[in-house]
């Protein structure tokens, strides 16, 4: 029998600070190492209109003109990560939105301290992550492909 939901997909980024401190590779290896598959990653330069659309939802917050200027100052590393309950697990691997409240052994509570800079992004639900991953890429950028351990992982 297979683990259940084995194909549930998020959205995780390595924002622009993480990208500068070199710690794209540090962010992968965790989601590796958790057993996580990944089906698509690209670097690139996002537009104001592309974040605009995937922060929606913080258009009022007083910090969003900062929060646009600090994901468009140099490049993200933006990826999808498949597996079961990999949504819920990104977020705790991920840690808390503001790194002070971050326990260790997160991204955020290993690599940051401050809100405004902290490193990486989780899609927070299943309905996010399908509509982050429809905004950030396309169908043919996403790869189908079996991973040589999946027998021993996901069959139980
Ligand atoms: P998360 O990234 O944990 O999903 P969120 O969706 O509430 O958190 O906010 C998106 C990003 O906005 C967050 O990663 C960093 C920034 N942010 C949130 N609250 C903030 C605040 N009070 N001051 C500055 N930036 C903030
Ligand atoms: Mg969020």
């Amino acid at each position: 029998m297979c683990v259940p939901d084995v194909r549930e997909q998020t959205l995780v980024a390595v924002k622009p600070d993480g990208v500068q401190r070199r710690l794209v590779g540090q962010i992968i290896r965790r989601f590796e190492q958790r057993g996580f598959k990944l089906v698509g990653l690209k670097m690139l330069q996002v537009s104001e209109d592309l974040l605009s659309q995937h922060y929606c939802a913080l258009r009022k917050k007083p910090f969003y003109p900062s929060l646009l200027h600090y994901m468009t100052s140099g490049p993200v590393v933006v990826m999808v990560w498949e597996g079961h309950n990999v949504v819920q697990t990104s977020r705790v691997m991920v840690g808390h939105t503001n790194p002070a409240e971050a326990q260790a052994g997160t991204v955020r509570g290993d690599f940051s301290f401050h809100v405004s800079r902290n490193v990486v992004h989780a899609s927070d639900s299943l309905e996010g992550a399908q509509r982050e991953i429809q905004l950030w890429f396309q169908g043919k950028e996403l790869l189908n492909w079996d991973c040589c351990d999946q027998s021993i992982t996901c069959e139980v």
